[in-house]
Parts: structure tokens; sequence; C-alpha cells
């Protein structure tokens, strides 16, 4: 689908949609081997994590690639993202948020607890979409995305410090919640390598671990309009950050 206005009905109806061949195979090892480099790159601490498996350490996630390398950065503000965004939501801004991979390695790899991302974001009118690249095949069986479709209609709903290093939230799962998150149908994401999927900053979405033999290698970004942070918002994330961080040392 490249009719950018086809992309953002569809976001407005649904809230995700599947973009198709987004990244060519050239982009694609391009960004492998940006990948590579800051695998071995300095980075700061809360950026990078691993999982310890029988004393091996293997890389769970990095975050704000956007930080360490010029090309990813580059290929951020280059990408078709920001038409979207423009068209979306009549304005777009050269703010970079998150930027991310997820390596979701065969076997280990960590489940993301269902969250909105206007929750990390605290954007005033949650005007901000995301870009989420397959680098190998996902699906349902190696811990693929899921999304409640339509579910930004809830709103921002109530996050609590709980789930892994770099996906520090989660949403908080009252009988209210669970009764009105049935009415959105729940879809498992399944594409190929240089697919991509969009979603919006209020969309309900997660993924399962990754206990199949497949790596689920996937990067991400974010763009956001002319939209203002909510600096109250923000200090209540940072508290739950806070919370979260002091929780797991
Ligand atoms: O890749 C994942 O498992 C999580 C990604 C995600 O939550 C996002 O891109 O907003």
């Amino acid at each position: 689908m490249t009719d950018i206005r086809k992309v953002v009905d569809k976001l407005k109806n649904d809230n995700f949609v599947i973009i198709k061949n987004f990244f060519d195979k050239k982009v694609l090892s391009e960004i492998k081997v940006e990948i590579k480099i800051l695998k071995e790159a300095e980075m700061n601490r809360r950026d990078k994590h691993f999982i310890k498996v029988n004393d091996k350490l293997i890389l769970s996630s990095m975050h704000n690639i956007h930080l360490y390398s010029t090309y990813y950065k580059n290929l951020i503000l280059d990408s078709k993202l920001r038409d979207i965004v423009k068209l979306r939501y009549g304005s777009t801004s050269k703010r970079i948020f998150n930027s991310s991979l997820f390596a979701k390695p065969k076997n280990v790899g960590l489940s993301t607890k269902i969250h909105q991302d206007n929750a990390f974001f605290n954007l005033n009118n949650a005007e901000a979409l995301t870009c989420w690249v397959a680098i190998d095949k996902s699906d349902k069986d190696n811990g693929g995305l899921f999304y409640y479709k339509g579910s930004s209609k809830l709103g921002l709903v109530n996050h609590i410090p709980e789930g892994n290093l770099g996906a520090s939230m989660t949403i908080e799962k009252t009988e209210e919640f669970k009764r009105l998150i049935k009415k959105f149908k729940k879809v498992f994401i399944d594409v190929s390598p240089g697919d991509c999927v969009i979603h919006d900053a209020l969309v309900v979405h997660g993924s399962k671990s990754n206990i199949s033999n497949k790596n689920r290698r996937a990067f991400n970004f974010s763009i956001a309009s002319r939209d203002s942070i909510n600096k109250k918002k923000l200090n209540l994330y940072k508290n739950k950050l806070k919370k979260f961080l002091d929780d797991n040392k």
C-alpha cells in the first residue's frame, strides 16, 4: 500500500497498518551492518540490554539508536513516515522519539507487555506514529506483534511499572480494562523482512516471548507532529520508570 491517503485512512480506522516492502533489500542490509556496529559500540547502560543464558550474554534490545548512528538518524528523518505523520496530524517535527532494536532472539526472546506508546511519549494529543520494521520474518510463532484493532478509542489508560528493561510499563489490568478491551479484535501480524507496521500512539499492542527456534529481529522509530510534551505526565512517567528501575536493580 503506497498511497499514503489509504495508509492514513486505515490508521484512522484500525490504528495500525501494514506496508509491504517499506525498506528494500539494500537498505535492510545497510541496517544490519549498522546494528552490528552498534552492538559493539559504547552506549549508555540504559540503552543496551542483554539476556543472560548459561553465562553468555545475548543481545535483547537497544534503544535511542538515532543518538549513536547518523545513518539511522537520517534514515528516520528521510523516511515516508514523516509524510504520513503530516497527512494524519497536519504537521510534523524533527523530534525523534524512541528508536529501538528488538532483537528477540530465538528460544529466549522477551515479551513486550501490552501498552500504548503515549504512556512513554507523554504527548498532549498523542500525535505520533511508530514504524516497526521486520528484519526477520515475524508472526505469531516467533513472538510477532499483536494489536487490538481500533483500541485507540479507549484513550490513554493507566500504566504501571512492569515489564522488561526497555519496555518498562504495561497497562493496569483493572476489571474495567478487561471488560473494555474485549470489544476490540486481537490481530497478530505476519510480516516478511522489510515490511513494516505503522501504528498510532494509543493503540493497545504488545508481543509474546519468542520460544521458537527462529530469531525475530525488528527495529522501530517514531515521529510526532508539532504536538507538545505534557510536563506533568512526563514527571509521572519518570517516577514510574524510577520505580521500575529500582525494583529491577
Ligand atoms: O517488537 C516488540 O516486541 C515491541 C515493539 C513495540 O511495542 C513498539 O514498536 O511500539
